[in-house]
């Protein structure tokens, strides 16, 4: 074999440090290289890495960088659309690791992204922490209408209604399904959690939800919180 077959170029991502792996997954996310992600997620979780640290500090660090160039106008969208299927690879590899328990769920939960919104790595987030939190999550997708909402909500009669938004175009959508539920008499049935990167509090409470959740850390205790409260309210 002559020494030219080997690409100097080439990275051989188990020779990495953890700090250059991780460099390196975030560079490659950018690039939208799926197999080289699953590969780093693989390495690291062999590396004795905790399932969510893999998430946070290779995954969706590397996603934030891929957000601001997008913001800026250095990437488009068929870019950020490999960087997304990208990570959803790696998640892919990690869902499995995040909502491992055996105990029967704590609480049922719908979960869908608004109309006109088709972004959907937050929300699949936040399914696999509420899966590994314990909850049964129904995920109805992306682009979801009052119709669909209210049809998955009569269906599987969850405790939450969690709904997911990434535009601030999208977001009053929110409100939409809220005053729907308000005007069929349905609101008290659930809890509603509101969550997605334009989002605040403020807005949360505006819209008329129960809580706002700054991510799938978030969404999981406050999803526990308020389940107990809500049958203790109910019991006692
Ligand atoms: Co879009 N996009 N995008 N995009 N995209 C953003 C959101 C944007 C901020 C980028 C930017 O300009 N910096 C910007 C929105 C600006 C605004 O409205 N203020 C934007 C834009 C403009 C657009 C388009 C309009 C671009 C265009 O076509 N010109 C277009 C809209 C399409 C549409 O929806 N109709 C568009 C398209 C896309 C892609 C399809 C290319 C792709 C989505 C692929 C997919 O999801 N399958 C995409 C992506 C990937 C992004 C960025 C780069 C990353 C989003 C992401 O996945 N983050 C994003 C920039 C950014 O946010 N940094 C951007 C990682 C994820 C883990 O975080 O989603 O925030 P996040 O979820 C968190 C929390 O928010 C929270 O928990 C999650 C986990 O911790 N959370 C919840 C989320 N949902 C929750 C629900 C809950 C609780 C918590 O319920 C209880």
């Amino acid at each position: 074999m002559s020494d030219d077959m080997y690409d100097e170029e080439d990275i051989v991502l188990s020779e990495l440090s953890d700090e250059e792996l991780t460099q390196q997954m975030h560079d490659d996310l950018y690039d939208g290289l799926k197999e080289e992600i699953e590969e780093g997620t693989r390495i690291l979780l062999d590396r004795d890495w905790p399932a969510d640290k893999v998430l946070s500090d290779a995954l969706v660090a590397g996603m934030t960088i891929v957000g601001i160039d997008f913001r800026d106008g250095i990437l488009f969208v068929p870019e950020v659309l490999q960087a997304a299927n990208a990570m959803k690879g790696g998640m892919a590899i990690l869902r499995p690791l995040l909502a491992e328990t055996g105990a029967k769920p704590v609480g049922t939960m719908v979960i869908g992204t608004v109309k006109g919104d088709i972004h959907d790595i937050g929300k699949n987030l936040v399914t696999m922490m509420m899966e590994g939190a314990g909850f049964e999550v129904t995920d109805i997708g992306i682009n979801n209408s009052v119709e669909a909402y209210l049809e998955a909500l009569e269906k599987y009669e969850p405790d939450i209604l969690g709904m997911s938004a990434l535009l601030t175009t999208t977001m009053s959508y929110m409100k939409v399904v809220i005053d729907a539920l308000v005007e069929r008499q349905l609101r008290h049935k659930y809890i509603v959690m509101v969550g997605g990167a334009p989002l605040n509090e403020e807005f949360g409470e505006a819209v008329g939800a129960d809580a706002y959740c700054r991510d799938a850390a978030d969404a999981s205790e406050t999803a526990l919180r308020l389940v107990t409260e809500k049958r203790e309210a109910a019991s006692g």
